[in-house]
Parts: C-alpha cells; structure tokens; sequence
C-alpha cells in the first residue's frame, strides 16, 4: 500500500463531524446524538438521528457503551392511550436514502445501569455497530431535553423516569 492509499484509509475510518455533535462515516450519518441527565446506576436513554447516505442498505446490529452495564435499541407505541415499550430484536435496516430517528416516543437506546452520573455538559460515549463490521464512535451530548413547541414537557415523558424489569 502506497503512502496515499494509507492516508485515504485513515481518512475513511476517522470519525470527521460535518458540523458540531454530528457524524458521518462512509455512508452513515449521525445527527444530533443526545441522552438526558441522569444518576449512576439508574437507566438512561440514547437519541439520535441515523441517516444512509450511501448506496446499499445498511443494518444496525448493536450499539455498546462503557458507560452502561448493557445498551438496546428500544421502541415506544401508544396504544390506547397507554404507553408502552419493548426491545427491538433483530437488525435494523436503513434502506439507502432513508432515515431513522431515534426520538422520545419512539426508538430510544436504553442505557441499562449507568456506570456514572450524567450531568448537562457531559457526553458519553458510544459504538453503533453495523453489518459489515463497520464500528463508529459516537458520543452523546447531555442536554436538558427541553421539549419543541408543542410537544409533551420532559417531565411528561414516560422515558425519564421509566423502570425496567430487565
Ligand atoms: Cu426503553
């Protein structure tokens, strides 16, 4: 391998923000990762906006965190007014062009067992692991989750303080 075909393989797997607290990685872009605050030991959650901006599909097979005994993806329904939420089994897939939100009401990453307080300020880090062996590091910025106009109030969220019994 020449010296330039070195310097473009370090460029593809360097994890270049296309501006602050964004990510975009082959064809995979990564937009506004965040999680709330948070006490050690209690569950938190994971937000973010996974965007194939590539050619092909792509499948998230898992995401991984030191700062969490376990991570899942997670997906909350309404249903009949009450809501409720269970894990995601099996692959997501990104058809190439389309998106996925990962939103308080809908998919979420579940930080089971926190290692460590989360204040405002923070990040944490994060591995989305995708089909292929692709790995990209991620970190998410912990923010107050003030809610947009016209959406419930953070406190109203059945994710800030929801227990898991798993
Ligand atoms: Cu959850």
């Amino acid at each position: 391998m020449n010296r330039f075909a070195l310097a473009f393989a370090a460029a593809l797997t360097f994890t270049a923000p296309a501006y602050a607290g964004d990510y975009r990685v082959g064809g995979i872009e990564i937009r506004h990762p965040w999680t709330r605050p948070a006490r050690a030991g209690a569950n938190g959650v994971g937000y973010l906006t996974l965007v194939n901006v590539g050619g092909k599909p792509v499948k998230l097979l898992m995401v991984q965190s030191p700062a969490a005994r376990a991570v899942t993806v997670h997906q909350t329904s309404q249903e009949g007014g009450i809501s409720s939420m269970r894990p995601v089994t099996g692959p997501l897939k990104i058809a190439p062009g389309a998106s996925v939100a990962f939103a308080p009401g809908g998919y979420h990453l579940m930080l089971t067992g926190l290692t460590r307080a989360q204040a405002v300020g923070g990040k944490v880090p994060l591995t989305l692991v995708f089909d292929g062996g692709r790995r990209i590091r991620i970190e998410l910025a912990v923010e107050s989750g003030a809610p947009k106009a016209g959406a419930a109030p953070a406190a109203a969220d059945p994710m800030a303080d929801m227990h898991h019994d798993h």
